[in-house]
Formats: structure tokens, C-alpha cells, sequence
């Protein structure tokens, strides 16, 4: 049975619409992208009702001379429209084949490297400086950095009216209990002591306290308003001040070096009797006198004590059996010793061209 030649297309049996097949074939075979478009293509012009197909079937109704012409012809752009589509066939396969491979991963390869962090300095120190006390069987105890006045005051011998308050310049918390504000951002860790001792029901006690504490101050080239502090305490029967000294006079020689000297002098804090300061020979001038010792051959560690009878016996404890040494120091003021650093704030303003030299 004939083909019925589609009424849209023109009259398809001769030369003028095979030259226009051949050439809408050709530019439309051009824009073909992918296998679906090429498929589509085919069956538009080789399928079994398309245009050149459609051509070769109306060959029959044509007289001889023509059918034999046209017919010639038709075929001719048969076998080129279907030598094209193979070609195309190949080629989208083949930058198919490319793109996968541009898209490969050699799971072999090693991994970009990973740019490496590194400990804040007063993290290295404050590690350097527990380390020590551990090895010494001290137990590391970290507790809340807000407080109740009870705990960072009161209970270290400093009530209300006392003069010593005025030394801790307080960050108190927006929360009022009968007309009073009882709780603060603690001004040291002490009050974390306290708390250690309450849950210890009885001696011995050893224990090292770091965390940050807080101050209501102006800030300079030796004070934050935010810096990290370890306390230590040591409650046991017998404890004397031999065991502060010969605690703290090791401790200082593990931090600032072997040949130190240590020399204690007398100091006052309200939860201490008697309070000291330690002090260790000035490791840059040896003694001589320069900027760091402040031309005194001596620098300033920290502040210890034998801890006062009646913080004892208000948690509990005997004073008539027992007694303890504590001490506190500013570990920033450590590490920057340590790394002659001649600003605390530079710890905590993020500049990287600083920290990165630790
Ligand atoms: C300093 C001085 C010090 C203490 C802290 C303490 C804690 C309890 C009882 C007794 Cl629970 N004492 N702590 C004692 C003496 C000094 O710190 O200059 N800190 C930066």
C-alpha cells in the first residue's frame, strides 16, 4: 500500500525536496547532542513513516524516467543519512567516553594536606603546668565559672564588709534574691575547692583547679578581664609548710628550669595563714637586675599559704587534725614569662601572626 505523503511537507518525489531533506537532515543531525536526540532524528527521517522513507515508497507512483532518477538519488541520501547517523553515533559515545574520563578519580592519589592547628600558648602552658602537679598525684577538677557569692566569697573568709573585696572587682550576675545579687562570674577558682572539699568527706585532699575566672577591670599590658588561673590544695593530717615549699620549689623547677632558686616572702590573702608569695631568681639576668625582674634579680610566680583553720572547719573538716597548703597563680603570667611576652592581651586578640610563633 502507498504512503500517504504528509499534506505539511512539500511534494517529496522530487529534486527540490530531496535537496531540502537532505540539507534540514544534515543541520538538524548538526544540532543532535545526546543518543535520545539522535534517536528521535532517525525516526523522523529513516523510520518507517519518515520523510525520505516516505519518498522512496511514493517512487512507485512515479513514471519510469522519473522513478528511475529520483529513485537513483533518494537511495544515495539514504545510504549518506544512514552513514551519518552511525558517525554520530560514534562520536557521542566517544565524548560521552571523554567526559567520564575527565570526571575520573584516582582514589590512589594522597589526600591535599590538611593545614595543621596548633595549641593556644597558655593551653601548652596550662598543660605543662598540670602535668606537673598530677605527677605529683595531684587530681585535676574543673567546676562552674558561675558562682554563688557564698562559694567565691563567704567561705573563703571574705564576707561582705571585708576590706579584701575590694581586691576582687567583681562581674555580678543580673538575679536578685532577697534584694541581694548572689551570684557572680567567679574572681578566682577557689571556690571550686570548697566545693571539693564539701564532697570529700574526710582527708586527704590533693587536687589541682584550672579555669578561667573574671575581673571587673580595665584592661593593660598586665591585666584581662577574662584569664585562666590553677589553684592547688593539698589537706592531709600533718602538712606542713615543708610540703608547700618543697612542692612549689619543684614545681618552679620543672616550669622555669633545674637551677632555679625559690625564695618565699611573706604575703597576704584572707583564706592563708601565714600567706606567701614564691618568688624564683630572674632567669634572664641571673639575679643581676633587667626590665623582666624589674631590676630586682626576683620574679613573682605566685601566691600560696597554709590554708586558714576555719575554712576547715566550715566544711567539715578537723583543724585541730588536719591542716593543707593551697597556692594560686595567673597562667598567662607563666607562659608569658616563659616566652618573654610583654602583653596579656595579645593572648586573647586573636591575631594569628601571634599565635602562630607558639
Ligand atoms: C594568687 C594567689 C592563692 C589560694 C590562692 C586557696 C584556696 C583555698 C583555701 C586556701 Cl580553698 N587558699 N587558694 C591560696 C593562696 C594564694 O592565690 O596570686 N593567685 C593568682
Amino acid at each position: 500500500m502507498a504512503a500517504t505523503p504528509d499534506p505539511a511537507l512539500p511534494m517529496p518525489s522530487d529534486n527540490e525536496s530531496l535537496t531540502q531533506i537532505e540539507s534540514q537532515a544534515l543541520s538538524e543531525l548538526d544540532a543532535v547532542a545526546n543518543d535520545d536526540a539522535l534517536e528521535r532524528w532517525r525516526v523522523a527521517y529513516l523510520g518507517r513513516r519518515g520523510r525520505l522513507t516516505l519518498v522512496l515508497r511514493g517512487l512507485a507512483d512515479l513514471p519510469i524516467e522519473e522513478r528511475r532518477r529520483v529513485g537513483a538519488r533518494a537511495n544515495r541520501l539514504k545510504q549518506q543519512l544512514e552513514a551519518s547517523v552511525e558517525e554520530k553515533r560514534a562520536r557521542l559515545a566517544q565524548s560521552a567516553g571523554e567526559a567520564l574520563n575527565a570526571e575520573r578519580i584516582d582514589v590512589t592519589l594522597p589526600g591535599p594536606p590538611l593545614p595543621r592547628g596548633r595549641l593556644h600558648p597558655t593551653t601548652q602552658t596550662l598543660r605543662d603546668v598540670l602535668d606537673c602537679f598530677v605527677s605529683m598525684g595531684f587530681q585535676v577538677v574543673e567546676g562552674p565559672e558561675i558562682e554563688w557569692d557564698h562559694y567565691n566569697f563567704e567561705a573563703l573568709r571574705i564576707p561582705r564588709d571585708h576590706p579584701a573585696r575590694d581586691m576582687w572587682d567583681t562581674l555580678w550576675i543580673d538575679y536578685e534574691k532577697d534584694g541581694e545579687r548572689p551570684m557572680l562570674l567567679r574572681t578566682h577558682t577557689s571556690p571550686n575547692q570548697i566545693r571539693v572539699m564539701e564532697q570529700t568527706p574526710e582527708p586527704p585532699v590533693r587536687v589541682v583547679v584550672p579555669g578561667k575566672v573574671y575581673r571587673y577591670e580595665a584592661t593593660d599590658p598586665t591585666h584581662e578581664w577574662m584569664h585562666i588561673q590553677v589553684e592547688g590544695l593539698a589537706v592531709d593530717e600533718g602538712i606542713s609548710l615543708a610540703d608547700l615549699k618543697g612542692t612549689l620549689a619543684d614545681f618552679a623547677r620543672r616550669i622555669f628550669g633545674p637551677d632555679r632558686k625559690v625564695a618565699f616572702r611573706c604575703d597576704y590573702f584572707p583564706f592563708v595563714e601565714p600567706g606567701m608569695e614564691l618568688r624564683i631568681d630572674c632567669f634572664l639576668c641571673g639575679g643581676e637586675g633587667c626590665r623582666t625582674c624589674s631590676h630586682s634579680g626576683w620574679i613573682e610566680i605566685l601566691g600560696a599559704g597554709m590554708v586558714h583553720p576555719e575554712i576547715l572547719d566550715a566544711v567539715g573538716y578537723d583543724s585541730e587534725r588536719y591542716t593543707g597548703f593551697a597556692f594560686g597563680m595567673g597562667i598567662e603570667r607563666i607562659a608569658m614569662l616563659r616566652h618573654g611576652i610583654e602583653d596579656i592581651r595579645l593572648f586573647y586578640s586573636n591575631d594569628l601572626r601571634f599565635l602562630r610563633q607558639f
